[in-house]
């Protein structure tokens, strides 16, 4: 007898206005930079609130740091949330708008969520702040990608830094 034919839940996605290192889900994501030993924006907040752990485990587990477009995990600390996925966004102020590496942070953290057993997951808007991405395109990339992309993760939540980007997300959802 055959099984029953696989089926794949969508998933939810969700905005709210606030700061990413509140966030109760199972993973954060974090906006960082190939050398992955912290800087401003979401990535300060994200080592400031997790405390030194997660520099320790970036460290440990990436000693070379990671590849544009690639994304990889390590321990949230002190954070309510159990992992940081942390992604490196393309830098538009430097030239490096090809957009396949913009969509490819948010496949390759729903890749790592689905290793690790991560069904939350709470996302900013990766490469939109210091790296310059338009932001009506910084986000219309992520929910396209997080829609079109098979996984096991149940919720997504974008997570607008003002309400200005909280309108803009919600505008497009
Ligand atoms: N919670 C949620 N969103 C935030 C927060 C926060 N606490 N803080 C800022 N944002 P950015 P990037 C928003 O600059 O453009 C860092 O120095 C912000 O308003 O954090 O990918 C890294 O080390 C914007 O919409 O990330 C890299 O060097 C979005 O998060 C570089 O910046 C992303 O802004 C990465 O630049």
């Amino acid at each position: 007898m055959p099984g029953p034919p696989p089926y794949r839940r969508l998933m939810d996605i969700e905005v709210v206005e606030g700061d990413i290192t509140q966030q109760d889900v199972d993973a954060v994501v974090n906006a960082a930079n190939r050398a992955m030993r912290g800087g401003g924006g979401v990535d300060g907040a994200i080592h400031r609130a997790g405390g030194p752990a997660v520099l320790e485990d970036c460290r440990r587990r990436f000693p070379n740091g990671l590849a544009t477009g690639d994304a990889g995990w390590t321990t949230a600390g002190l954070l309510p949330a159990r992992w940081v996925i942390h992604v490196v966004g393309p830098n538009h102020h430097r030239g490096e708008r090809d957009r396949s590496l913009l969509t490819s942070c948010y496949r390759r953290a729903l890749e790592v969520a689905d290793e690790l057993g991560a069904r939350s997951l709470a996302f900013p808007l990766v490469s939109a702040g210091s790296y310059g991405s338009p932001k009506e395109d910084a986000v219309d990339a992520a929910l396209e990608t997080l829609r079109g992309t098979p996984t096991h993760v149940e919720l997504v939540r974008m997570v607008a830094f003002g309400r200005p980007a909280y309108d803009l997300i919600a505008g497009r959802l």
